[in-house]
Order: structure tokens, then C-alpha cells, then sequence
């Protein structure tokens, strides 16, 4: 077969072009592939576990925290608008209730906010929040989950008869193909200091047993005593906020967070989603990752180092650093400004993908959004929603979309604006039925079914204005595919030509199911609805030179 392509390509090209060309043996198996990692094939849904659905009204401990209750703790902003800093009910069972509508969505992994026990009251320290606030912690409970007391409990809120972590992990693996990715955090516990008088579990580290291992005790950093035991858990300096600043150098808490998070792996979680990773120094981190994965080999972690640095977040990455990988914030930034901008230009988002030469261990390895609970939700139009998951879900890196994103859930607003409101029941019902739901949907479950989406490299051809075209390129194991992805994110139609390291043969378009049979040399045409994507794939080994040649390229250049 090859031979009599090499004999064809002679009859067109002349003997001397073909004379240069490698030697076909060598061609079969040369592997062509971004990232052989298995968590490459996840589409992850990102949901504030308390914020999704309350599906277990007997957990809300609506009347928890006597004179600093916990529960609905409205901020008021203008226009009857309003965020909460309190609880409102979400729960394991919330969850599982809508597991087919993040299955159905095209998800395959579902990352929960903490779900270990947090303090039950109202943090009555700090500076008090207010609407639209930030960086105060006054007045807020731990409904976000990232204010640990005991790392190995879950918290109070979450659990139902029957329903506890394992039993969550289990039916969302067996009954839905779902993997749940686990929020940790080791760089703090709660907030620990300026309470007006000590309130219970604020500054508080138990272990397994429920013994008390750590009492900030209500002293500020720099009043903590390095020969009281119940202070060595902490640094006696100041981090974020009034939170515990745990103490990194102190092996004990090393072992503890080991300890910790190898039982929640126990339980079922698939995946670790690493909070405020960049608090906590390199060191540390390649002691946890490999000690983790000594009993979880292909563990899939991924960290958040808020930053826009791609040299600076890329550390993690490296095998000396614990082989992180991190939410790509660089591009966050960029896919956030070029959906929400109508005139921007498809060509800005070229800069943070770092597809050869980049500072990444592997850029097809990192986890890929255009928001979330810590941000403005993207302030876009639906077609800046829908054009935003077209890109994430056919460019390199493992998608993460944000609940509520599906029907463009108070976009424009931060944290404190309605960013972290409750979602609940009715507003899925309505985003079932939103047309950004429609595309998320179509596109999302195109990528679960073609591995080229998933774990191809890269050839980008024109990115110019609204119109983006690029190839996604596996071959590995026997199975070779070509995937050609087109999109427009403008408000009309677009014809876009691509020649470029064209391949002869039978081409489909996957939505559609057209079908194009190219000589080599020709060129594919194609028209793209508005705010649109075409992917037309081409299976079976990639024999085109140019091509095999850039493929080459960057691969060695990764
Ligand atoms: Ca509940
Ligand atoms: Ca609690
Ligand atoms: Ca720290």
C-alpha cells in the first residue's frame, strides 16, 4: 500500500522528491502524539460542591453555629442583587442526581470543592465581606471547603444515609463513567487569629483518630512558640489572609496531608486538583507527589498557581518538582479576552499554547479554562460561550468548564457578585434547554469519541481574525488519525480554505457526516456556520512528508 503511494507520488512529484523522502519501513511506526497520558482522554466539570444542587435538605444543619450561624448568609448589593458567604445545601446527593446531565454534557470527570470538614461557624475575625468584596474572610463560613480542620472526615454538609465519598466515587465510576477529581489543600487550614474570642475548630488540625494535632489558638503568627506541640504544625509567619500558614518544613505535616489524601485516593478519587500549590515550596511537593504516586503510579495531578507567567506556573511540571501538572492560567487569560472581545483576532491565543520551545514538561498535559470560582466569569455573549468551548474542547490541554457555564450563569460577576451563587435544580432544568448547553454538548462529546482531540499534536495552520483552522494529529499503536478543526467565532458564515499539509484521501466531517474523497495536492473548502466548528477527520497513517516532517518537528521540540 505504501509502496504503491511512493510509486504514485513519484508519477506526480519526479524521482528526485521522492529519492528524498524517508524510508517507508521506518514511517510505519513512527508515533505521532501529544500526550500518551491517560487523564489526556477527561473532560472535567468543575462544580462548588455546596453551590451545585441540594439534593438532601437532612444535611443543611440549617440552625449549626449558635451566635455565628452558618447557614444563607446573604451579601446584599445593588438592584436586589446578592451573593452568600453561608451554606445553601449542595451535597453528594445534588451530585449524583445530575450525574447523566455531566455525562450526557460530555464530561467524564467531575472536580468537587473540598469536601473535607471545615470549621461550623462563622468566621467572626478577619475583616467583614461585603457585595462585590474582596480578600476579606470576616463573616464567611467554610462552604467552599478550602478551610480544613480534619483532612480525613468529611464535612457534615455533604454525606447522606448510604451516600458517603466511596459511595459517591463508585456510583459516579460504575453508573456514569465518571472519575471525581479531589480538591486538596496543603498550603492552609482555616483561619486562625483575630478572633474576638477562640471560636471552635477555627486554627484547628485533627487527625484520623480525632485527636487534635495543631491549635493556632487564636495567636497571631508571630506570637506562636516553636516548642509548644500544638503550634509546630504552623509557620510563624503570615501567608493569605488570617489563614493557618502550615508549616512545610515540618515533616510531620508532610506525612499527615500523605496520609490524608492516599485515603481519599482510597475512596475512590481519580484525580487531584492541588489548591494554592505555589505557597508551598518545590521541595515539598516532589516528596508528596512521589510518595503518593508510589501507590497510585499514573496519578493525575494538576495545580493552581495563579499566575500568568507560563515560565513561573511551568515549574510544577518538571519530574524534579513532583511532575504537576497546572491549570493553564496564561491561558485562561487569553481564551477569556478573545471570547468575551468580538473584535479580537483568533492569532492571540497562538502565544500560551507553547507547542515547541515552551517552559512546560508537557504542554498537552495542562488543564485548560477560561474561568472559575476565584475570577470574573467570562463576561461573553452565548456565541462567546459557545465559540469558547469549541476552542477548549479541540485545542491542546484537558478541558475544565465551571458549573453554570452551560448557559452563561451570572457571567460578568465575581466571587462576591453572584460568581459562587447557587445553582440548583431549575437552573438546570434551564440550561437543558440553553443554546450554549446545545454546542457545549456537541462538541464535548465529539472530543470523548476521537482520540486526535484528546491527545493529538498540534499543527496550527491560519489564525486570522474570526476564523481558526488546525490539524490534531495521532498515531500510536495502530490507530493514526487526522483531525482538520475549523472554526468562526464571527456572526456570519465563513468560507475557510485549508491546503497546508493537506493528506489525500477519505475525509468526514463529524457532525455532519459529509464525506470528500482529496487527490493529493487538492485543497478542502468548507463552509462554517456562524460561531461554528467543522471537524473533518481523515483516518489511517499519516504518509503526507511535509507533514510527517512537521510532526517530527514538534515532537522533538515538545
Ligand atoms: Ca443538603
Ligand atoms: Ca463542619
Ligand atoms: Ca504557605
Amino acid at each position: 500500500m505504501r509502496l504503491k503511494q511512493c510509486l504514485l507520488g513519484c508519477a506526480t512529484l519526479g524521482l528526485a522528491a521522492c529519492a528524498s523522502q524517508p524510508q517507508p519501513n521506518t514511517q510505519v511506526s513512527a508515533q505521532y502524539v501529544g500526550t500518551t497520558h491517560p487523564f489526556a482522554s477527561e473532560a472535567i466539570y468543575f462544580l462548588i460542591t455546596d453551590r451545585f444542587v441540594d439534593g438532601d435538605p437532612a444535611n443543611n444543619h440549617e440552625n449549626q453555629g449558635g451566635e455565628h450561624p452558618t447557614f444563607n448568609l446573604p451579601l446584599t448589593g445593588p438592584d436586589g442583587k446578592t451573593a452568600n458567604v453561608g451554606y445553601m445545601g449542595g451535597d453528594f446527593r445534588g451530585v449524583l442526581n445530575n450525574a447523566a446531565f455531566i455525562r450526557d454534557m460530555g464530561f467524564t470527570a467531575i472536580w468537587m470543592t473540598p469536601i473535607v470538614d471545615n470549621p461550623d461557624q462563622a468566621f467572626a475575625g478577619g475583616e467583614p465581606i461585603s457585595f462585590g468584596g474582596a480578600f476579606k474572610d470576616g463573616g464567611k463560613t467554610g462552604y467552599h471547603g478550602y478551610w480544613g480542620v480534619n483532612f480525613f472526615k468529611v464535612d457534615e454538609h455533604y454525606p447522606s444515609a448510604g451516600l458517603e465519598y466511596a459511595d459517591l466515587t463508585r456510583s459516579l465510576r460504575e453508573h456514569y463513567g465518571i472519575k471525581t477529581v479531589l480538591d486538596v489543600v496543603t498550603n492552609h487550614g482555616s483561619p486562625s487569629f483575630t478572633m474576638p474570642t477562640d471560636q471552635p475548630k477555627f486554627g484547628e488540625i485533627y487527625g484520623k483518630d480525632g485527636r487534635l494535632l495543631a491549635d493556632h489558638q487564636n495567636l497571631s503568627p508571630g506570637q506562636l512558640d516553636a516548642d509548644n506541640p500544638l503550634h509546630q504544625f504552623f509557620h510563624p509567619e503570615e501567608d493569605i489572609l488570617q489563614l493557618s500558614n502550615l508549616n512545610d518544613e515540618n515533616p510531620d505535616v508532610l506525612d499527615y496531608f500523605v496520609d490524608a489524601y492516599g485515603y481519599w485516593l482510597s475512596q475512590g478519587a481519580a484525580a487531584l486538583r492541588i489548591d494554592t500549590i505555589k505557597h508551598v515550596p518545590h521541595h515539598f511537593w516532589k516528596q508528596f507527589s512521589d510518595r503518593l504516586r508510589a501507590h497510585n503510579p499514573d496519578l493525575f495531578m494538576f495545580g493552581e498557581s495563579y499566575d500568568y507567567n507560563a515560565n513561573f506556573i511551568a515549574q510544577h511540571t518538571l519530574a524534579k518538582n513532583g511532575g504537576i501538572s497546572v491549570l493553564d492560567f496564561p491561558g485562561q487569560q487569553a481564551i477569556s479576552k478573545v471570547f468575551s472581545t468580538p473584535q479580537s483576532d483568533f492569532a492571540e491565543l497562538l502565544d500560551y499554547l507553547h507547542l515547541t520551545h515552551g517552559p512546560y514538561a508537557n504542554p498537552y498535559e495542562l488543564t485548560t479554562f477560561y474561568d472559575n470560582h476565584d475570577m470574573a466569569r467570562m463576561n461573553a455573549s452565548d456565541g462567546g460561550f459557545i465559540d469558547a468551548h469549541n476552542w477548549l474542547f479541540t485545542s491542546r490541554g484537558i478541558p475544565v468548564v465551571y458549573m453554570g457555564s452551560e448557559m452563561g450563569y451570572m457571567r460578568g460577576t465575581v466571587e462576591h457578585q453572584g460568581n459562587r451563587n447557587y445553582y440548583g435544580q431549575d437552573n438546570i432544568e434551564l440550561a437543558k434547554q440553553h443554546p450554549i448547553h446545545a454546542q457545549l454538548q456537541r462538541v464535548a462529546n465529539l472530543r470523548k469519541r476521537i482520540p486526535a482531540l484528546q491527545r493529538g499534536l498540534q499543527v496550527n495552520l491560519d489564525f486570522v481574525g474570526d476564523q481558526a483552522a488546525f490539524y490534531r494529529v495521532v498515531q500510536l499503536d495502530g490507530m493514526a488519525q487526522t483531525a482538520l478543526v475549523l472554526l468562526n467565532k464571527g456572526d456570519s458564515p465563513t468560507t475557510i480554505k485549508v491546503q497546508r499539509y493537506l493528506q489525500a484521501g477519505h475525509w468526514q466531517e463529524q457532525f455532519s457526516g459529509e464525506v470528500l474523497a482529496l487527490e493529493e495536492e487538492d485543497a478542502l473548502s468548507d463552509e462554517v456556520p456562524a460561531h461554528g466548528v467543522r471537524v473533518w477527520l481523515r483516518e489511517g497513517p499519516i504518509n503526507l512528508p511535509q507533514l510527517q516532517a512537521k510532526l517530527q518537528e514538534l515532537t522533538a521540540h515538545r
